[in-house]
């Protein structure tokens, strides 16, 4: 639980970060990526005689993730980690995962690779199977640049838009991050048992506490970029990110993306959990059907503080948009709630990953709400309001984001 008071210091903490790497780059010609690892590494500041002017609180958070998660960077949301969006300024197309999101349902277990073994079973399959991680790495390896993103990223904006709390951790819009992934299709790796055409289902369940588990469509199971991973960015899976495997499920909320997974059920009848009968469906007024939660919505968010603060002139502001659905074809940028210009588009724009804008930006000082709105290669555009739901899933609406200038 958050009060007021600890949010108050969280922005506080931030204006004093933005303001420190501003003064250490002006006084020492310092990139701003390498300021942010000094951050990052805490120490390193003392070593180069740059004495920062506070420091960065060390987390006793080891009982829920194993990487460190300085509050710098991250956004501590319990047992949940959301990245800073204005850290991703210092990032190319694709987000370190030092910097990558995490999102447990409780803490990250420690699986040793050497004596795991994955169990496929079901009435789905012909014959049930175990394979090691050996049979994984055997298979052709594909890989694929994608979001994670969770299904409940931007759910804070539920409480400000409609002045009532969405249930769940209240991100802003940091619960997604950008890797490439690699691993074995998915496809490959129930083929080992042998898929029975008439199988419906889908679902891999993990070896954390908790057995997180959704069952997905046989469908999406066997798509060409649906994963079984077992490396992030050129490196084994982290440990927080699913060691030895978890599932890539392209485009779909991430409660699907299964981490650290133990065993798959296929089934020729449908399969049920938690995840896709108490959560992970859309509930409220709205949505009598309660439909599931599967294809994210197009969204788009600034690389700037939340509620901080940025020096007046002229400085290019930039952004990502993305979207379940495709690439992303075009954004606008409000500065002034009227007008709207078009950002201009980096080249990449990977279907379900991001696509990086930048436009400039002069403002003078004051207090401003901003707005960024994109549309996908689909053509859906970020609506001005979306309705409630009770676990605010999928909030695609314009964000109104609060900057001060000084
Ligand atoms: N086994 C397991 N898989 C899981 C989860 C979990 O808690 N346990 N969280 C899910 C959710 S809700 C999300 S958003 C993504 C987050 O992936 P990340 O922590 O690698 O960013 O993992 C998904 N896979
Ligand atoms: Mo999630």
């Amino acid at each position: 639980m958050k009060n007021p008071i600890l949010k108050d210091e969280a922005i506080y903490e931030e204006e004093k970060r933005e303001r420190w790497l501003f003064e250490q780059r002006r006084a020492h010609g310092i990139s701003r990526r390498q300021l942010i690892r000094m951050f990052a590494a805490g120490a390193g500041a003392a070593a180069l005689g740059i004495v920062p002017t506070f420091t960065p609180r060390a987390r006793a958070n080891h009982a829920v993730t194993v990487k460190p998660t300085p509050t710098s960077l991250f956004i501590d949301h319990g047992t949940n980690f959301e990245t800073r969006f204005e850290a991703f300024a210092t990032t190319g197309y694709v987000t370190p995962n030092e910097l990558f999101f995490v999102r447990n349902h409780s803490a990250t277990p420690h699986v040793d690779a050497s004596t795991w073994r994955m169990r496929l079973y079901g009435s789905g399959v012909r014959r049930e199977v175990s394979v090691s991680y050996e049979d994984i790495l055997k298979l052709p390896a594909y890989t694929e640049t994608k979001f994670i993103e969770c299904a409940g990223n931007g759910r804070s904006q539920f409480l400000a838009a409609h002045g009532k709390r969405a249930a769940g951790t209240q991100w802003r819009l940091g619960a997604i991050g950008v890797a490439e992934w690699r691993g074995a299709r998915l496809s490959d790796v129930l083929e080992l048992a042998g898929i029975r055409r008439n199988a419906v289902d889908v679902m891999a369940v993990g070896l954390d506490t908790q057995r997180v588990r959704r069952p997905m469509s046989i469908e999406k199971a066997v798509e060409d970029d649906t994963l079984v991973v077992y490396e992030m960015n050129g490196v084994p899976l982290p440990p927080d990110h699913g060691y030895p495997v978890r599932l890539l499920v392209p485009g779909w909320g991430g409660i699907q993306s299964c981490k650290w997974v133990g065993e798959i059920e296929v089934s020729e009848t449908p399969l049920f959990s938690d995840w896709n009968t108490k959560t992970y469906r859309m509930f409220g007024d709205a949505y009598p059907d309660r439909p599931l939660v599967t294809t994210q919505v197009v969204k788009s968010a600034f690389e700037l503080p939340w509620a901080g603060s940025i020096p007046a002139g002229p400085r290019v502001v930039t952004g990502r948009a993305w979207s379940g659905a495709g690439a992303i074809d075009h954004v606008e940028v409000s500065f002034d709630g009227a007008t709207w210009q078009h950002a201009t588009l980096d080249q990449r724009n990977v279907p379900k990953a991001w696509a990086r804008w930048s436009l400039p930006w002069s403002p003078t000082p004051g207090s401003y709400t901003i707005r960024a709105r994109a549309t996908d290669s689909r053509g859906n555009t970020q609506p001005s309001s979306v309705p409630f739901n009770d676990q605010g899933y999928l909030f695609g609406a314009v964000v109104d984001h609060p900057i001060t200038v000084v």
